[in-house]
């Protein structure tokens, strides 16, 4: 939206005549949608924390440039109190529409209602927030986390369909994020009800190859006879096999691992036989995205809840997909 500065008088009447497609309109006349080279989205991502995220922030940067929608971006490192100021900072600027992915569920309302208060729709993209008030954003583009998890937990059952009793550790997301609290949830909901399935450890990784290296090399010495490592995420399973192989043992068959993503070191990593099997969760939102935005400025209706689509690897299936990964 471009702002006519110091044309005050212009300014009032446009400003009157302007749709509320937003902080205040772009100048394409009263209740009409603002052409699109005139649209301005705010977007706060969570950071650059793993693979995921850099082809979640390359295909919505992508997707915008190729809509001819000017997209502020602004990466919070991690941290809520980032995306906060982001927030704000959109606010203030008036864009026509806010995007963020949150880094984590709680927190938001009074931010959110600064949005609303200042009419400018609010899209969740990849992680939803726990607010109440679902009036707070108009629609929650991403994956079914709890599913993610559970197709996780069917793939152990049927991979220790024979074992008396399995020791797992498990390499959690970032505490109090979406993915890490329904990806948890779904893999216990499966495995939970047979007693031979045992996690003798749970601890955040916070997504990162790092993360996940450290967290590893410490349960290892604490739970040597370890069968399986479930971690939230290909960039924490990743650093798992570091651990693992500095241990002396061998990735994929002394501890077999399942992770989340299945990008592309990830799926290198599976058709190495150092992981065992990838449930996906695409980063590709930046199309549905855009979508999302035209029709909330044109002021059509948009669905509440849109789920996206994704698989499951196995090693084999990795082999073969490989050559065509988009990311
Ligand atoms: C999931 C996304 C998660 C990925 C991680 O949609 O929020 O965050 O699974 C990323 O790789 O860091």
């Amino acid at each position: 939206m471009k702002k006519i500065i110091g044309m005050a008088a212009a300014g009032a009447m446009l400003l009157a005549l302007a749709g509320c497609s937003g902080g205040g309109g772009s100048t394409s006349g009263e209740g009409e949608a603002p052409a699109t080279e005139d649209l301005i989205v705010g977007f706060s991502q969570v950071g650059a924390e793993s693979g995921w995220r850099a082809a979640n922030t390359k295909d919505i940067q992508a997707a915008f440039e190729e809509a001819g929608i000017e997209l502020k971006f602004s990466d919070a490192q991690q941290k809520q109190e980032n995306q906060i100021k982001a927030i704000r900072s959109y606010i203030q600027q008036g864009v026509d529409v806010i995007a963020f992915s949150p880094v984590v569920e709680s927190g938001w309302d009074t931010v959110l209602k600064e949005a609303k208060d200042a009419d400018i729709p609010v899209v969740l993209t990849d992680r939803s927030v726990d607010s109440a008030d679902t009036s707070l954003y108009v629609s929650f583009l991403g994956s079914d986390f709890v599913e993610e998890g559970k197709k996780a937990g069917e793939w152990v059952t049927e991979e220790f369909a024979d074992a008396d009793a399995v020791k797992i550790i498990q390499l959690e997301g970032t505490t109090g994020s979406a993915p890490a609290i329904d990806r948890a949830e779904g893999f216990a909901d499966v495995i939970g009800s047979d007693p031979k399935f045992e996690v003798v450890a749970s601890q955040t990784g916070d997504f990162t190859r790092s993360g996940g290296k450290q967290v590893t090399e410490a349960l290892l010495k604490s739970n040597p006879d370890v069968d399986l490592i479930y971690a939230h995420n290909d960039d924490m399973g990743l650093g798992a096999i570091e651990a693992i192989e500095a241990a002396g043992l061998t990735p994929g068959v002394d501890i077999k691992i399942v992770t989340v993503d299945a990008v592309k070191d990830g799926m290198q990593a599976l058709a190495d036989g150092k992981i065992n099997f990838i449930v996906e969760c695409s980063p590709l939102l930046g199309k549905q995205l855009v979508e999302i935005v035209e029709k909330v400025v044109a002021g059509e209706e948009v669905e509440p809840r849109i789920v996206t689509e994704e698989t499951t690897f196995t090693q084999e299936q990795a082999i073969e997909a490989l050559p065509d990964r988009q990311y």
